[in-house]
């Protein structure tokens, strides 16, 4: 019995000292190093190479090493059956609030401008505005979202959030389903979006909901770059339709050196790091799946593989 880690991007090294301390009975292998597949129960994965989980024929449960599954479901040949389960917070919810909140006060606060205005040593005053005429739209109302917007609320923003199927949230203007986007981009100056991405919210921030948004709105995108028509953004920003973008996660990671985004003037580029999977917060959570799973239980975070996340 074997837990497979595949991540080209997060270090093995402390997973394999936590299952050590933990689960020091369970052989933690690290892909590509050799070993028999058969053996393989576990897979603790980040963007798994598409085929790779198809080879483990006596594989128990996948375990994503992020909140999102959709690098998991992605891969075609994805073995049916197979229970999937995704971290719920292990500290992404805090980190992606205080992401966001900088994002708006950065753009309420016209840093941009000030960055640009320094280059010139232009000394000019800009106005920020009220925070109480600063109405933050958030975009899914999950665990995270709903931490985001309450952080938000907290700071004093009006704050209005968007789901799929009617969430309620203190302090929170909820809207839901079509109708519900229709109402609620309208009144947003700042989209925060942190939805899980799926066939249904594929290309949600296109042309046509950035023309409901109010003139000079600004977009923050921690979701997925699959969530952004990339073009339709390019022209909203140039045609004035909206100030500003600051966005974490694209279609191809890392973004292409000739991507146009990397170089214009209102889009601010973060190299997917509003929320990371930190091995000390999220350790226990990963190794409580595996204890559940060997006691023959489901633990929390069970992906459903019709809804996408
Ligand atoms: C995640 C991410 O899904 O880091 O956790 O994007």
């Amino acid at each position: 019995m074997t837990l497979l880690f595949y991540s080209e991007t997060d270090a093995p090294e402390p997973w394999r000292d936590a299952f050590a301390r933990a689960l020091p009975q369970l052989p933690f292998r690290v892909w590509p190093e050799p070993g028999a597949d058969e053996a393989v129960r576990y897979a603790l994965v980040w963007k798994p190479e598409p085929g790779l989980l198809s080879r483990l024929p006596n594989l128990k449960a996948i375990v994503s090493l992020g909140a999102g599954v959709d690098h998991i479901l992605r891969d075609p040949q994805l073995p049916q059956g197979v229970p999937i389960i995704r971290l719920l917070d292990a500290g992404f919810a805090q980190q992606m609030a205080e992401y966001s909140a900088y994002a708006v006060l950065h753009f309420q606060h016209r840093m941009q401008e000030f960055l640009a205005q320094q280059s010139n040593a232009d000394w000019r005053q800009l106005d920020p505005g009220l925070t109480r005429d600063w109405n933050v739209g958030v975009m899914g109302l999950g665990v995270i979202g709903g931490h985001i917007a309450q952080r938000l609320a907290a700071l004093g923003f009006p704050v209005l959030g968007w789901s799929r199927s009617a969430r309620r949230i203190d302090g929170i203007d909820s809207f839901h389903g079509d109708s519900g986007l229709q109402q609620f981009l309208p009144r947003a100056r700042v989209v925060v979006n942190v939805l899980p991405l799926t066939p249904e919210t594929e290309g949600i921030l296109d042309a046509r909901r950035f023309a409901l948004m109010p003139r000079g709105a600004f977009v923050v995108n921690i979701g997925r770059g699959a969530h952004l028509i990339e073009q339709d953004l390019l022209d909203a920003l140039d045609a004035g339709q909206l100030g500003g973008a600051m966005l974490d996660v694209f279609r191809k990671e890392p973004l292409p050196s000739d991507h146009p985004f990397w170089r214009h003037p209102k889009i601010v580029v973060t190299p997917h790091v509003a929320g990371v999977t930190i091995p000390s917060e999220a350790e226990s959570q990963v190794i409580e799946i595996v204890k559940t799973l060997e006691r023959g239980e489901m633990p929390p975070g069970v992906v459903d593989r019709s809804r996408g996340y």
